[in-house]
């Protein structure tokens, strides 16, 4: 995908670098081996040490707590690459750092800090977020998990589902229901009560590990309390911000894969004695591709512009992950249909990019649910129920 409009203009020389080094890593070490891992339904956990060494864990916290102070654009740019390898290799990433580390640093204790963070960023622990569960989705505030003040600190009991991660998880940020309302936990896999079922059988998302978290009268110390959580659900929905930004740079990183892809195939492809590339229908798809992704560019990087200018909202994030979701699918969707028969083959990778978007178009909220948190913020009327 060319630089259209010169973006690169508006980057850093740190945030290209960065950029340039995980589209390598990704080429050389994601690339090969990861139309094999989507059909056996296998996270690479290998890849862990690699990306925690190209420093991409909690990359936006100040460097006591293990990040490099980078800028969210740059966050925006590595969920970009990532994700131009395979939406799941991002969601490890987005879970790891904007839904585990992020709350830990934004709600946590200076001890939760120190004792979680820098290990967090060199990937010697692994986080889990646990909001979801299966009768509450959409309506995370209708969940049933309970936490009850005990001796010493809480006991937890529920479920949660579709926990990205979950399976070999170190530690879940579990959300629960307290007499004073929605609070954050750190529940660690060995508390007592505390399990997980791996969920199977996914046709989307396969090269990701999801799960489902149980906890049945589990002890969790006072000194696993996150004390910022106090601002109720505004707290979990707070740390979905965080991941819906970068998930509007991933989404278009796999869109661009997809759009690359087919580009080069139309060249080449031989149909009527000439290049597919050369047929009016063909460039229309070939255009409107383009055009989308030359778009939500530019939007991703205004947001993420305020956003390390502290002028973002969520409303802004609901935008560019309802945007980038939306179109990245259509993209890949018309990629395939541009590669034909092959178009179904994991050969040639479109195909895992148009299943997993369908996961990146229904997680971190809904095509509908952002349409209602924009519906609300443009006629201030909440359609939501
Ligand atoms: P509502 O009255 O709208 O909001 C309650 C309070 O929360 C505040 N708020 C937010 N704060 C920060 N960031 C956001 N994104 C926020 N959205 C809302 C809001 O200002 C209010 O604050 P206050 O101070 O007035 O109390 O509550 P509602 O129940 O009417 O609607 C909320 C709704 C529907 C928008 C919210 O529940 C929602 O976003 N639902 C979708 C659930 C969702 O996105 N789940 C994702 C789970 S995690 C996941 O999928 C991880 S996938 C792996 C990966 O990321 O790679
Ligand atoms: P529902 O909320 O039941 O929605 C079903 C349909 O109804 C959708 O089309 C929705 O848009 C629509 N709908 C719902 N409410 C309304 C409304 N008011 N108006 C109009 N339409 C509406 N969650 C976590 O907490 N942590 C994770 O790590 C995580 N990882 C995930 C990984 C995968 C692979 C998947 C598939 C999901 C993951 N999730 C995770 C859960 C995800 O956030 C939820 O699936 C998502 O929020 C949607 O909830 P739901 O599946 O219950 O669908």
């Amino acid at each position: 995908m060319e630089d259209f409009l010169l973006i690169d203009e508006l980057l850093a020389d740190e945030e290209k670098l960065l950029r340039d080094n995980v589209r390598r890593f990704v080429q050389a070490e994601i690339m090969p081996g990861i139309a094999e891992a989507y059909e056996n339904a296998h996270f690479p956990r290998e890849i862990i040490p690699r990306l925690a060494e190209l420093g991409l864990f909690g990359m936006t916290l100040p460097e006591n707590y293990g990040g490099s102070n980078a800028s969210y654009l740059a966050y925006g740019l590595v969920c970009q690459e990532l994700e131009r390898g395979d939406s799941g290799i991002r969601s490890f990433a987005s879970v790891q750092s904007s839904l585990c580390m992020y709350p830990i640093f934004a709600y946590g204790t200076e001890e939760q800090k120190i004792r979680f963070l820098p290990a967090m960023a060199a990937g010697k622990i692994i986080g889990c977020f646990g909001l979801t569960e299966a009768d509450s989705g959409s309506d995370p505030a209708s969940m049933r998990t309970v936490a009850k003040k005990v001796a010493g600190g809480w006991q937890l009991t529920g479920t949660k589902m579709w926990i990205t991660n979950a399976p070999f998880a170190d530690i879940a940020i579990v959300w629960a229901h307290t007499e004073e309302g929605i609070r954050g936990f750190i529940v660690e896999k060995n508390f007592k009560g505390f399990s997980c079922n791996e969920i199977k059988h996914k046709m989307s998302l396969r090269a990701s590990a999801t799960g489902e978290l149980i906890l049945t009268n589990c002890f969790v110390p006072a000194e696993n309390y996150l004390p910022g959580s106090e601002k109720g659900l505004a707290a979990a929905l707070g740390c979905l911000s965080q991941a819906r930004y970068g998930i509007a740079w991933g989404a278009m990183g796999a869109a661009m894969a997809c759009y690359d892809i087919a580009l080069n195939y139309a060249k080449e492809r031989q149909q009527f004695n000439k290049p597919i590339a050369s047929f009016q229908l063909i460039q229309k798809d070939l255009v409107d591709m383009f055009n989308e992704i030359v778009k939500a560019q530019l939007i991703n990087w205004r947001v993420g512009q305020l956003k390390d200018q502290g002028k973002s909202d969520f409303n802004m994030i609901s935008l560019v992950k309802m945007n980038a979701c939306r179109e990245a699918l259509n993209i890949a969707r018309m990629a395939r249909n541009i590669l034909g028969g092959n178009g179904i083959s994991l050969e040639y990778h479109i195909i895992r990019h148009m299943a997993n978007l369908e996961t990146v178009f229904t997680y971190e909220g809904t095509d509908n649910i952002h349409h209602l948190i924009l519906g609300k913020h443009i006629t201030e009327i909440s359609a939501f129920s």
